[in-house]
Protein backbone atom coordinates (compact mmCIF):
# COMPACT_ATOMS: atom_id res chain seq x y z
CA UNK A 1 0.00 0.00 0.00
CA UNK A 2 2.98 2.59 0.42
CA UNK A 3 4.51 1.82 -3.24
CA UNK A 4 3.04 4.25 -5.88
CA UNK A 5 1.55 1.99 -8.35
CA UNK A 6 1.11 2.01 -12.20
CA UNK A 7 -0.72 0.41 -15.26
CA UNK A 8 -2.31 0.54 -18.47
CA UNK A 9 -6.51 0.61 -17.40
CA UNK A 10 -7.45 0.38 -20.84
CA UNK A 11 -6.84 -3.04 -23.38
CA UNK A 12 -3.72 -3.53 -24.82
CA UNK A 13 -5.01 -2.76 -28.70
CA UNK A 14 -5.22 0.10 -30.45
CA UNK A 15 -7.97 2.59 -29.99
CA UNK A 16 -8.83 6.14 -30.11
CA UNK A 17 -7.76 6.56 -26.43
CA UNK A 18 -5.36 4.74 -23.62
CA UNK A 19 -5.58 5.45 -19.83
CA UNK A 20 -2.04 4.71 -17.86
CA UNK A 21 -3.36 5.19 -14.12
CA UNK A 22 -0.95 5.76 -10.99
CA UNK A 23 -2.10 5.71 -7.66
CA UNK A 24 -0.46 6.34 -4.28
CA UNK A 25 1.34 8.98 -1.89
CA UNK A 26 4.07 9.65 -4.77
CA UNK A 27 1.46 9.80 -7.58
CA UNK A 28 0.94 13.51 -8.77
CA UNK A 29 4.76 14.18 -8.04
CA UNK A 30 5.82 11.18 -10.17
CA UNK A 31 2.90 12.18 -13.04
CA UNK A 32 5.09 15.82 -12.83
CA UNK A 33 7.86 14.07 -14.18
CA UNK A 34 6.30 12.89 -17.26
CA UNK A 35 3.37 15.04 -18.30
CA UNK A 36 3.67 18.86 -18.71
CA UNK A 37 0.58 21.31 -18.70
CA UNK A 38 1.01 23.75 -21.30
CA UNK A 39 -0.91 26.02 -19.22
CA UNK A 40 2.65 25.76 -17.41
CA UNK A 41 0.95 25.15 -14.00
CA UNK A 42 2.01 22.02 -12.72
CA UNK A 43 -0.09 19.07 -11.42
CA UNK A 44 0.61 19.25 -7.85
CA UNK A 45 -0.97 22.78 -7.86
CA UNK A 46 -4.13 21.62 -9.47
CA UNK A 47 -7.45 20.81 -7.02
CA UNK A 48 -8.60 17.88 -7.65
CA UNK A 49 -11.31 16.64 -10.19
CA UNK A 50 -9.31 18.67 -12.91
CA UNK A 51 -8.13 17.79 -15.98
CA UNK A 52 -5.19 19.49 -17.69
CA UNK A 53 -3.65 19.29 -21.46
CA UNK A 54 -0.22 19.12 -22.18
CA UNK A 55 2.74 16.88 -23.65
CA UNK A 56 3.98 13.48 -22.23
CA UNK A 57 7.65 13.27 -22.19
CA UNK A 58 10.30 10.52 -20.86
CA UNK A 59 13.43 12.68 -20.27
CA UNK A 60 13.82 14.77 -23.22
CA UNK A 61 11.82 12.87 -25.47
CA UNK A 62 8.51 13.98 -26.18
CA UNK A 63 6.08 10.78 -26.64
CA UNK A 64 2.60 12.00 -26.80
CA UNK A 65 0.20 14.89 -26.05
CA UNK A 66 -2.37 14.34 -23.85
CA UNK A 67 -4.74 14.87 -20.89
CA UNK A 68 -3.45 14.14 -17.07
CA UNK A 69 -6.98 13.97 -14.64
CA UNK A 70 -6.08 14.88 -11.01
CA UNK A 71 -7.85 12.90 -8.43
CA UNK A 72 -6.91 13.73 -4.54
CA UNK A 73 -7.03 11.81 -1.43
CA UNK A 74 -9.59 10.50 -0.74
CA UNK A 75 -11.88 11.17 -3.15
CA UNK A 76 -10.47 8.93 -6.23
CA UNK A 77 -11.68 5.22 -6.76
CA UNK A 78 -8.56 3.77 -4.52
CA UNK A 79 -8.96 6.48 -2.11
CA UNK A 80 -5.02 7.63 -2.89
CA UNK A 81 -3.95 10.58 -4.87
CA UNK A 82 -4.55 9.58 -8.49
CA UNK A 83 -3.35 10.49 -12.05
CA UNK A 84 -4.76 9.49 -14.91
CA UNK A 85 -2.47 9.99 -18.24
CA UNK A 86 -4.88 9.62 -21.47
CA UNK A 87 -3.03 9.42 -24.38
CA UNK A 88 -3.19 8.18 -28.11
CA UNK A 89 -4.14 4.53 -27.90
CA UNK A 90 -1.64 3.29 -29.86
CA UNK A 91 0.07 0.35 -28.12
CA UNK A 92 3.38 1.14 -28.43
CA UNK A 93 2.86 4.63 -27.40
CA UNK A 94 1.18 3.55 -24.30
CA UNK A 95 3.77 1.27 -23.19
CA UNK A 96 6.38 4.52 -23.77
CA UNK A 97 4.23 6.47 -21.26
CA UNK A 98 3.79 3.48 -18.88
CA UNK A 99 7.66 3.17 -19.12
CA UNK A 100 8.24 6.60 -18.67
CA UNK A 101 6.03 6.57 -15.15
CA UNK A 102 7.79 3.42 -13.88
CA UNK A 103 11.15 4.97 -14.64
CA UNK A 104 10.19 7.96 -12.23
CA UNK A 105 9.69 5.45 -9.61
CA UNK A 106 6.21 3.71 -9.55
CA UNK A 107 5.89 0.09 -9.11
CA UNK A 108 3.70 -1.75 -12.10
CA UNK A 109 0.43 -2.48 -10.26
CA UNK A 110 -0.85 -6.33 -10.11
CA UNK A 111 -3.79 -6.97 -11.07
CA UNK A 112 -6.88 -5.67 -10.13
CA UNK A 113 -4.87 -3.64 -7.60
CA UNK A 114 -6.16 -0.26 -7.94
CA UNK A 115 -9.31 -2.44 -6.61
CA UNK A 116 -7.48 -3.89 -3.90
CA UNK A 117 -6.45 -0.55 -2.82
CA UNK A 118 -10.27 0.93 -3.05
CA UNK A 119 -11.35 -1.80 -0.94
CA UNK A 120 -9.22 -1.65 1.75
CA UNK A 121 -9.09 1.92 1.99
CA UNK A 122 -12.91 1.13 2.62
CA UNK A 123 -14.40 2.53 -0.88
CA UNK A 124 -16.06 -0.48 -1.71
CA UNK A 125 -17.09 -3.92 -0.27
CA UNK A 126 -15.50 -6.90 -0.91
CA UNK A 127 -18.76 -7.93 -2.63
CA UNK A 128 -19.09 -4.87 -4.70
CA UNK A 129 -15.41 -5.32 -5.71
CA UNK A 130 -16.43 -8.62 -7.03
CA UNK A 131 -19.26 -6.73 -8.63
CA UNK A 132 -16.73 -4.88 -10.85
CA UNK A 133 -14.86 -7.91 -12.36
CA UNK A 134 -18.88 -9.36 -13.22
CA UNK A 135 -19.79 -5.64 -15.02
CA UNK A 136 -16.49 -5.77 -17.07
CA UNK A 137 -17.25 -9.65 -17.86
CA UNK A 138 -20.81 -9.39 -18.36
CA UNK A 139 -21.62 -10.71 -21.55
CA UNK A 140 -25.22 -10.40 -21.30
CA UNK A 141 -28.71 -7.41 -20.22
CA UNK A 142 -28.75 -9.55 -16.80
CA UNK A 143 -25.63 -10.08 -16.23
CA UNK A 144 -24.82 -6.80 -16.55
CA UNK A 145 -27.73 -5.80 -14.25
CA UNK A 146 -27.04 -8.12 -11.78
CA UNK A 147 -23.66 -6.96 -11.64
CA UNK A 148 -24.76 -3.07 -11.68
CA UNK A 149 -27.13 -4.38 -8.74
CA UNK A 150 -24.29 -5.75 -6.45
CA UNK A 151 -21.97 -2.65 -7.72
CA UNK A 152 -25.08 -0.85 -6.19
CA UNK A 153 -24.36 -2.92 -2.81
CA UNK A 154 -27.41 -5.34 -2.94
CA UNK A 155 -25.74 -7.94 -1.49
CA UNK A 156 -23.56 -5.94 1.27
CA UNK A 157 -27.20 -5.04 2.72
CA UNK A 158 -28.92 -8.13 2.55
CA UNK A 159 -26.33 -9.70 4.49
CA UNK A 160 -26.08 -6.97 6.44
CA UNK A 161 -29.58 -6.58 7.71
CA UNK A 162 -28.97 -10.55 8.37
CA UNK A 163 -25.73 -9.66 10.49
CA UNK A 164 -27.83 -7.08 12.50
CA UNK A 165 -30.03 -9.73 13.91
CA UNK A 166 -27.21 -11.80 14.57
CA UNK A 167 -25.21 -9.36 16.44
CA UNK A 168 -28.30 -8.22 18.38
CA UNK A 169 -28.46 -11.36 19.31
CA UNK A 170 -25.29 -12.35 20.58
CA UNK A 171 -25.08 -9.12 22.73
CA UNK A 172 -27.86 -10.19 23.97
CA UNK A 173 -26.45 -13.93 24.60
CA UNK A 174 -23.47 -11.88 26.38
CA UNK A 175 -25.77 -10.70 28.84
CA UNK A 176 -26.67 -13.93 30.18
CA UNK A 177 -22.81 -15.50 29.72
CA UNK A 178 -21.27 -12.29 31.60
CA UNK A 179 -23.61 -12.91 35.16
CA UNK A 180 -23.32 -16.97 34.94
CA UNK A 181 -25.81 -16.98 38.16
CA UNK A 182 -28.60 -16.22 35.65
CA UNK A 183 -30.53 -18.85 34.07
CA UNK A 184 -31.60 -17.99 30.95
CA UNK A 185 -35.69 -18.12 30.21
CA UNK A 186 -37.57 -19.87 27.97
CA UNK A 187 -39.44 -17.08 26.45
CA UNK A 188 -35.75 -15.75 25.65
CA UNK A 189 -34.57 -18.97 24.22
CA UNK A 190 -37.76 -18.75 21.98
CA UNK A 191 -36.49 -15.28 21.05
CA UNK A 192 -33.06 -16.25 19.81
CA UNK A 193 -34.81 -18.99 17.78
CA UNK A 194 -37.15 -17.00 15.95
CA UNK A 195 -34.15 -14.75 15.21
CA UNK A 196 -31.95 -18.02 13.88
CA UNK A 197 -34.80 -19.57 11.71
CA UNK A 198 -35.54 -16.15 10.48
CA UNK A 199 -32.14 -15.26 8.86
CA UNK A 200 -31.45 -18.89 8.41
CA UNK A 201 -34.42 -18.67 5.63
CA UNK A 202 -32.90 -15.62 4.30
CA UNK A 203 -29.78 -17.23 3.72
CA UNK A 204 -31.81 -19.91 1.91
CA UNK A 205 -33.33 -17.47 -0.18
CA UNK A 206 -29.62 -15.94 -1.22
CA UNK A 207 -28.32 -20.00 -1.86
CA UNK A 208 -31.47 -20.28 -4.31
CA UNK A 209 -30.09 -17.06 -6.22
CA UNK A 210 -26.72 -18.75 -6.81
CA UNK A 211 -28.21 -21.79 -8.62
CA UNK A 212 -30.95 -19.73 -10.33
CA UNK A 213 -28.04 -17.12 -11.34
CA UNK A 214 -25.93 -19.81 -13.39
CA UNK A 215 -27.89 -19.18 -16.68
CA UNK A 216 -27.12 -15.57 -15.70
CA UNK A 217 -23.37 -15.71 -15.12
CA UNK A 218 -21.92 -18.79 -17.26
CA UNK A 219 -24.52 -18.74 -20.13
CA UNK A 220 -26.67 -21.64 -21.24
CA UNK A 221 -24.35 -24.79 -23.09
CA UNK A 222 -27.36 -24.95 -25.78
CA UNK A 223 -27.29 -27.93 -28.28
CA UNK A 224 -28.87 -27.87 -31.28
CA UNK A 225 -29.61 -31.97 -32.30
CA UNK A 226 -32.04 -33.61 -34.64
CA UNK A 227 -31.06 -35.76 -37.69
CA UNK A 228 -28.98 -35.12 -40.89
CA UNK A 229 -30.91 -32.64 -43.01
CA UNK A 230 -33.48 -31.27 -40.60
CA UNK A 231 -32.09 -27.73 -40.54
CA UNK A 232 -29.51 -27.48 -37.82
CA UNK A 233 -27.23 -25.79 -39.32
CA UNK A 234 -29.15 -23.06 -41.04
CA UNK A 235 -30.84 -22.13 -37.37
CA UNK A 236 -27.34 -21.77 -35.78
CA UNK A 237 -26.85 -19.27 -38.65
CA UNK A 238 -29.81 -17.72 -38.45
CA UNK A 239 -29.59 -17.26 -34.40
CA UNK A 240 -25.64 -16.71 -34.31
CA UNK A 241 -26.62 -13.83 -37.61
CA UNK A 242 -23.94 -15.15 -39.83
CA UNK A 243 -23.14 -17.85 -42.19
CA UNK A 244 -21.29 -19.79 -38.99
CA UNK A 245 -22.38 -23.55 -40.28
CA UNK A 246 -21.84 -25.02 -43.17
CA UNK A 247 -25.08 -25.66 -44.88
CA UNK A 248 -26.00 -28.21 -47.94
CA UNK A 249 -28.93 -30.09 -49.03
CA UNK A 250 -27.10 -33.43 -49.00
CA UNK A 251 -27.03 -35.13 -45.12
CA UNK A 252 -24.30 -35.65 -43.54
CA UNK A 253 -23.03 -32.15 -43.78
CA UNK A 254 -22.45 -31.08 -40.69
CA UNK A 255 -18.90 -33.32 -38.93
CA UNK A 256 -18.10 -31.58 -35.88
CA UNK A 257 -19.24 -29.75 -33.26
CA UNK A 258 -19.93 -26.42 -34.50
CA UNK A 259 -19.97 -23.38 -31.60
CA UNK A 260 -21.14 -20.08 -31.12
CA UNK A 261 -22.44 -17.43 -28.44
CA UNK A 262 -25.24 -15.60 -28.96
CA UNK A 263 -27.56 -13.19 -27.04
CA UNK A 264 -31.28 -14.72 -26.66
CA UNK A 265 -33.79 -13.35 -24.03
CA UNK A 266 -31.08 -11.70 -21.97
CA UNK A 267 -28.96 -14.66 -21.54
CA UNK A 268 -25.70 -16.10 -23.57
CA UNK A 269 -26.38 -19.17 -25.38
CA UNK A 270 -23.54 -21.31 -26.10
CA UNK A 271 -24.66 -22.60 -29.07
CA UNK A 272 -23.19 -26.00 -30.41
CA UNK A 273 -24.28 -26.75 -33.95
CA UNK A 274 -24.29 -30.75 -34.09
CA UNK A 275 -24.05 -33.57 -36.73
CA UNK A 276 -26.69 -35.16 -37.27
CA UNK A 277 -27.96 -38.36 -35.98
CA UNK A 278 -27.91 -41.30 -37.78
CA UNK A 279 -26.57 -44.94 -38.72
CA UNK A 280 -23.84 -44.82 -40.55
CA UNK A 281 -20.98 -46.15 -41.49
CA UNK A 282 -18.59 -43.29 -42.28
CA UNK A 283 -15.51 -43.44 -39.71
CA UNK A 284 -15.78 -39.43 -39.63
CA UNK A 285 -19.59 -38.82 -39.12
CA UNK A 286 -19.48 -41.90 -36.78
CA UNK A 287 -17.43 -39.77 -34.45
CA UNK A 288 -19.17 -36.83 -35.49
CA UNK A 289 -22.42 -38.44 -34.04
CA UNK A 290 -20.58 -39.53 -30.85
CA UNK A 291 -19.49 -35.78 -30.36
CA UNK A 292 -23.46 -34.86 -30.79
CA UNK A 293 -24.33 -37.61 -27.59
CA UNK A 294 -21.08 -36.12 -25.66
CA UNK A 295 -22.57 -32.82 -26.33
CA UNK A 296 -26.34 -33.69 -25.43
CA UNK A 297 -25.27 -35.17 -21.84
CA UNK A 298 -23.65 -31.82 -20.92
CA UNK A 299 -26.48 -29.75 -22.05
CA UNK A 300 -28.50 -27.05 -20.14
CA UNK A 301 -31.13 -26.65 -22.60
CA UNK A 302 -31.78 -28.35 -26.04
CA UNK A 303 -32.91 -27.32 -29.21
CA UNK A 304 -33.99 -30.67 -31.42
CA UNK A 305 -34.95 -29.78 -34.74
CA UNK A 306 -37.75 -31.94 -36.96
CA UNK A 307 -38.28 -31.86 -40.51
CA UNK A 308 -42.33 -30.82 -40.97
CA UNK A 309 -41.90 -31.67 -44.31
CA UNK A 310 -41.29 -35.13 -43.63
CA UNK A 311 -42.57 -38.12 -41.46
CA UNK A 312 -40.80 -38.70 -38.20
CA UNK A 313 -38.33 -41.67 -38.42
CA UNK A 314 -37.24 -44.36 -36.21
CA UNK A 315 -33.73 -41.87 -35.17
CA UNK A 316 -36.08 -39.30 -34.15
CA UNK A 317 -38.60 -41.70 -31.91
CA UNK A 318 -35.01 -42.52 -30.41
CA UNK A 319 -34.00 -38.74 -30.09
CA UNK A 320 -37.44 -38.03 -28.51
CA UNK A 321 -36.74 -40.84 -25.86
CA UNK A 322 -33.51 -39.38 -24.91
CA UNK A 323 -34.35 -35.91 -24.29
CA UNK A 324 -38.01 -35.65 -23.53
CA UNK A 325 -36.57 -35.38 -20.14
CA UNK A 326 -34.18 -32.78 -20.54
CA UNK A 327 -34.91 -28.78 -20.76
CA UNK A 328 -36.14 -29.09 -24.37
CA UNK A 329 -37.59 -26.71 -27.10
CA UNK A 330 -39.28 -29.47 -30.12
CA UNK A 331 -38.42 -27.15 -32.99
CA UNK A 332 -40.48 -28.10 -36.08
CA UNK A 333 -38.85 -26.43 -39.22
CA UNK A 334 -39.41 -26.10 -42.28
CA UNK A 335 -42.78 -24.77 -41.99
CA UNK A 336 -42.68 -22.82 -45.44
CA UNK A 337 -43.22 -26.39 -46.95
CA UNK A 338 -45.56 -29.02 -47.20
CA UNK A 339 -46.27 -30.69 -43.83
CA UNK A 340 -46.07 -34.67 -44.06
CA UNK A 341 -45.21 -35.27 -40.18
CA UNK A 342 -46.99 -36.45 -36.90
CA UNK A 343 -47.10 -33.59 -34.72
CA UNK A 344 -48.79 -35.76 -32.43
CA UNK A 345 -46.07 -37.22 -31.34
CA UNK A 346 -43.98 -34.24 -30.36
CA UNK A 347 -46.85 -32.44 -29.13
CA UNK A 348 -47.33 -35.36 -26.73
CA UNK A 349 -43.81 -35.72 -25.66
CA UNK A 350 -42.82 -32.41 -25.29
CA UNK A 351 -44.41 -29.20 -23.53
CA UNK A 352 -42.25 -26.46 -25.69
CA UNK A 353 -43.14 -26.39 -28.98
CA UNK A 354 -42.46 -24.11 -31.89
CA UNK A 355 -43.06 -24.36 -35.54
CA UNK A 356 -40.51 -22.56 -36.84
CA UNK A 357 -38.51 -21.90 -41.04
CA UNK A 358 -35.22 -21.34 -40.41
CA UNK A 359 -34.81 -21.27 -44.40
CA UNK A 360 -37.46 -17.80 -44.71
CA UNK A 361 -36.69 -16.93 -41.01
CA UNK A 362 -40.35 -16.99 -39.65
CA UNK A 363 -40.76 -18.11 -36.36
CA UNK A 364 -37.66 -16.82 -34.28
CA UNK A 365 -39.93 -14.70 -31.72
CA UNK A 366 -41.66 -18.14 -30.99
CA UNK A 367 -38.56 -19.61 -30.29
CA UNK A 368 -37.34 -16.73 -28.48
CA UNK A 369 -40.24 -17.31 -26.24
CA UNK A 370 -40.12 -20.89 -25.98
CA UNK A 371 -36.63 -20.83 -24.80
CA UNK A 372 -37.37 -17.79 -21.79
CA UNK A 373 -39.82 -19.91 -20.75
CA UNK A 374 -37.81 -23.33 -20.67
CA UNK A 375 -34.93 -21.59 -18.59
CA UNK A 376 -37.57 -19.44 -16.68
CA UNK A 377 -35.94 -16.64 -17.47
CA UNK A 378 -38.68 -14.27 -16.29
CA UNK A 379 -38.39 -16.34 -12.56
CA UNK A 380 -34.50 -15.09 -12.70
CA UNK A 381 -34.74 -10.79 -10.91
CA UNK A 382 -31.81 -9.17 -11.23
CA UNK A 383 -32.96 -6.17 -8.76
CA UNK A 384 -32.71 -7.83 -6.08
CA UNK A 385 -29.31 -9.46 -3.62
CA UNK A 386 -27.87 -12.23 -5.41
CA UNK A 387 -24.83 -14.28 -4.94
CA UNK A 388 -22.19 -14.18 -8.19
CA UNK A 389 -19.37 -16.48 -7.02
CA UNK A 390 -18.21 -19.72 -5.48
CA UNK A 391 -16.51 -17.62 -2.63
CA UNK A 392 -20.08 -16.08 -1.64
CA UNK A 393 -21.66 -18.93 -1.97
CA UNK A 394 -19.88 -20.84 0.50
CA UNK A 395 -19.46 -18.30 3.15
CA UNK A 396 -23.71 -18.43 3.09
CA UNK A 397 -23.59 -22.15 3.38
CA UNK A 398 -21.01 -22.24 5.89
CA UNK A 399 -23.31 -19.38 8.15
CA UNK A 400 -26.80 -21.21 7.70
CA UNK A 401 -25.27 -24.60 8.44
CA UNK A 402 -23.88 -23.15 11.65
CA UNK A 403 -27.51 -21.43 11.80
CA UNK A 404 -28.81 -24.51 12.05
CA UNK A 405 -26.05 -25.90 13.98
CA UNK A 406 -27.59 -22.96 16.93
CA UNK A 407 -30.72 -24.19 16.63
CA UNK A 408 -30.12 -27.79 17.29
CA UNK A 409 -28.43 -26.82 20.66
CA UNK A 410 -31.51 -24.70 21.63
CA UNK A 411 -34.05 -27.35 20.59
CA UNK A 412 -31.39 -30.35 22.55
CA UNK A 413 -31.17 -28.03 25.71
CA UNK A 414 -27.15 -27.36 25.29
CA UNK A 415 -26.14 -24.68 26.91
CA UNK A 416 -26.44 -21.05 26.06
CA UNK A 417 -22.72 -20.92 25.53
CA UNK A 418 -22.75 -23.48 23.10
CA UNK A 419 -25.70 -21.57 21.24
CA UNK A 420 -23.72 -18.56 20.98
CA UNK A 421 -20.43 -20.25 19.58
CA UNK A 422 -22.23 -21.31 16.75
CA UNK A 423 -23.88 -18.11 16.25
CA UNK A 424 -20.85 -16.04 16.58
CA UNK A 425 -19.36 -18.36 13.90
CA UNK A 426 -22.12 -17.60 11.39
CA UNK A 427 -21.40 -14.32 12.10
CA UNK A 428 -18.04 -14.60 11.26
CA UNK A 429 -18.65 -16.38 7.97
CA UNK A 430 -20.79 -13.57 6.80
CA UNK A 431 -18.32 -10.72 7.69
CA UNK A 432 -15.91 -13.12 5.51
CA UNK A 433 -18.18 -12.51 2.78
CA UNK A 434 -18.51 -8.35 2.92
CA UNK A 435 -14.82 -8.46 3.74
CA UNK A 436 -15.17 -6.90 6.85
CA UNK A 437 -13.15 -9.91 8.45
CA UNK A 438 -10.89 -11.65 6.22
CA UNK A 439 -7.68 -12.70 5.48
CA UNK A 440 -5.20 -11.73 3.68
CA UNK A 441 -5.24 -15.36 1.46
CA UNK A 442 -8.90 -14.52 0.68
CA UNK A 443 -8.00 -11.05 -0.26
CA UNK A 444 -5.58 -12.05 -2.74
CA UNK A 445 -7.69 -14.74 -4.07
CA UNK A 446 -9.99 -12.31 -4.78
CA UNK A 447 -8.28 -9.54 -6.50
CA UNK A 448 -5.84 -12.11 -8.75
CA UNK A 449 -9.19 -12.67 -10.87
CA UNK A 450 -8.98 -9.39 -11.99
CA UNK A 451 -6.76 -8.00 -14.92
CA UNK A 452 -4.02 -5.70 -14.68
CA UNK A 453 -5.08 -2.03 -14.59
CA UNK A 454 -8.27 -2.56 -12.64
N1 LIG B 1 -37.55 -25.18 -47.28
C1 LIG B 1 -36.74 -25.15 -46.24
N2 LIG B 1 -35.52 -25.67 -46.35
C2 LIG B 1 -34.70 -25.63 -45.27
C3 LIG B 1 -35.10 -25.02 -44.05
N3 LIG B 1 -34.09 -25.12 -43.18
C4 LIG B 1 -33.08 -25.75 -43.81
N4 LIG B 1 -33.46 -26.06 -45.08
C5 LIG B 1 -32.64 -26.75 -46.09
O1 LIG B 1 -32.40 -28.07 -45.66
C6 LIG B 1 -31.11 -28.50 -46.10
C7 LIG B 1 -30.32 -28.97 -44.93
O2 LIG B 1 -30.05 -27.88 -44.09
P1 LIG B 1 -28.91 -27.90 -43.00
O3 LIG B 1 -29.07 -26.69 -42.17
O4 LIG B 1 -27.59 -28.13 -43.61
O5 LIG B 1 -29.34 -29.19 -42.18
P2 LIG B 1 -28.59 -29.92 -40.97
O6 LIG B 1 -29.62 -30.38 -40.03
O7 LIG B 1 -27.53 -29.04 -40.43
O8 LIG B 1 -27.94 -31.15 -41.68
P3 LIG B 1 -26.64 -32.01 -41.28
O9 LIG B 1 -25.53 -31.08 -41.02
O10 LIG B 1 -26.42 -32.87 -42.49
O11 LIG B 1 -27.02 -32.83 -40.09
C8 LIG B 1 -30.52 -27.31 -46.83
O12 LIG B 1 -30.72 -27.45 -48.20
C9 LIG B 1 -31.28 -26.12 -46.29
O13 LIG B 1 -31.35 -25.05 -47.18
C10 LIG B 1 -36.43 -24.46 -43.99
O14 LIG B 1 -36.86 -23.90 -42.99
N5 LIG B 1 -37.18 -24.56 -45.11
MG1 LIG C 1 -25.53 -29.25 -40.27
Amino acid sequence: MSKTIAAISTPRAAGGISVIRISGDNAIAIADQVFFPVSGKKLFQQAGYTAAFGDIRDGEHQIDQGVALVFRSPKSYTGEDVVEISCHGGILVTEKVLRAVLREGAFPAGPGEFTKRAFLNGKLTLTQAEAVTDLINAESEKGLKAAQCALKGALYQKISTVLDELLSVTAHIAAYIDYPDEDIDDMELEKIKIVCESCSESLRKLLETFDRGKVIREGVETVIIGRPNVGKSTLMNLLSGYQKSIVTNIPGTTRDVVEESVNIGDVVLRLADTAGIRETDDIIEKAGVERTFDRLMSADLVLAVFDSSSPLSDMDYTLIDKIKEMPTVAIINKSDLIANIDKKDIYNNFKHIVEISAATQTGVEDLNLAINEVLRLNDISTSGAMLANERQYHCVLRADSLLQGALEAIQVGFTIDAVDISIESAISALLELTGEKVTDAVVNEVFSQFCVGK
